[in-house]
């Protein structure tokens, strides 16, 4: 049981975010504490600007002091300063036609390893979805890890293959199954002793894959059924999940577009790792890789020292940032 006295402060972490709740880990305890958070956060954030979603002035997994109040509800009263945070451009209001206006809608904070989940099929792998959600993370810094599920349903044996494609450059990948159970254990290796969050489109088993690595979660999971209705997506908010000490684990809603946020076109080529030792040695400093004379990526994909599936994710993405607007 929690020792507690009004006026005394505690440290914590954010859980869960629901409207004006903000459910809050006390350090060492299993049960999340129902927190405020007082209007002067509000209005240092208001003159900032450049965020207007309630959620980025406080977000999952930070780390914040909270005093109580009598009825043992808390008041959240410090939001520490993040070590890293992940993030994606905020979707575009329905039928919004403008350009250059999407802000920044941040996911979680201060996160130790970005799981990437692709399924082999239902719905089919797709490398330049995985390409973006990497984007993303390595302009977080995070610890990238790819995890290719469902290869229970991988009939042609294509797995493998995909997989190299980021072997090859250095990241880990996990193929998964929870109907083999293939990848579980190594998965869950992995998490333990870490802060975590699975990220991932709709349908390829981020749930189903925390359910296999700790079956007292019971996350609800997508059925065939649900996918037929409007509402596809199974998970509908994000929370953070306390395992173990130290342990968190982020199940994510699976998300329809993930434009990574902030990414200067000249910047794009270093979250792909592997353009690096080329990019280095192009003629002009500020080259996107795409049309400059003297570009070393450009011949290292004519030399097939860069996979040309990557570089063309690269041209795509590359064809799709805007100039995102920050007072
Ligand atoms: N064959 C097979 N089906 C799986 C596997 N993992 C998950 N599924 C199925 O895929 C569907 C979607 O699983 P979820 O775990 O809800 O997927 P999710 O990524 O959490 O989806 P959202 O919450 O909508 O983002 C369900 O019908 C699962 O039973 C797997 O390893 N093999
Ligand atoms: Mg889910
Ligand atoms: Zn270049």
């Amino acid at each position: 049981m929690l020792f507690y006295f009004k006026g005394g402060l505690i440290k914590g972490i954010v859980s869960r975010i629901e409207s004006k709740d903000y459910y809050v880990f006390p350090t060492g305890e299993d049960k999340p504490v129902r927190c405020s958070l007082p209007g002067k956060f509000k209005k240092e954030f208001q003159l900032k600007k450049d965020k207007l979603y309630r959620m980025d002035i406080v977000t999952l997994g930070d780390n914040v002091d909270f005093e109580f109040n009598e009825d043992g509800t808390g008041v959240i009263n410090k939001i520490e300063e993040r070590q890293n945070y992940i993030s994606r451009k905020a979707p575009k209001p329905k039928g919004s036609s403008y350009r250059g206006e999407r802000l920044e809608q941040i996911i979680a904070a201060n996160i130790d390893k970005l799981f990437i989940v692709g399924s082999t099929y239902k719905p089919d792998f797709n490398n330049k979805v995985i390409d973006r959600f990497i984007v993303a993370g390595e302009s977080s810094h995070l610890n990238n890890i790819v995890i290719i599920n469902k290869i229970d349903l991988d009939n042609e044996n294509l797995s493998e293959k995909w997989a190299s494609i980021y072997t090859e450059i250095g990241y880990k990948v996990i193929l998964s199954s929870k109907v083999s159970g293939d990848g579980i254990e190594e998965l869950k290796n992995e998490v333990i002793g870490n802060k975590n969050i699975f990220w991932g489109h709709s349908g390829v088993g981020k749930s189903s894959l925390l359910n296999s690595m700790f079956p007292g979660l019971n996350l609800e999971i997508g059925d065939i059924s649900s996918f037929t209705d409007k509402g596809t997506h199974k998970t509908v908010t994000s929370k953070m999940i306390k395992i173990a000490f130290n342990t968190y684990v982020i199940d994510t809603p699976g998300v329809r577009e993930i434009d990574p946020f902030g990414i200067r076109k000249e910047d794009l080529g270093y979250y792909f790792i592997e353009f690096k030792p080329f990019a280095e040695k192009c003629r002009f400093s500020s080259c996107t890789h795409y049309h400059e004379p003297g570009c070393k990526v450009v011949k290292a994909v004519e030399n097939n020292e860069i996979s040309e599936l990557r570089y063309d994710s690269y041209l795509r993405i590359l064809k799709t940032i805007e100039e995102d607007i920050i007072y």
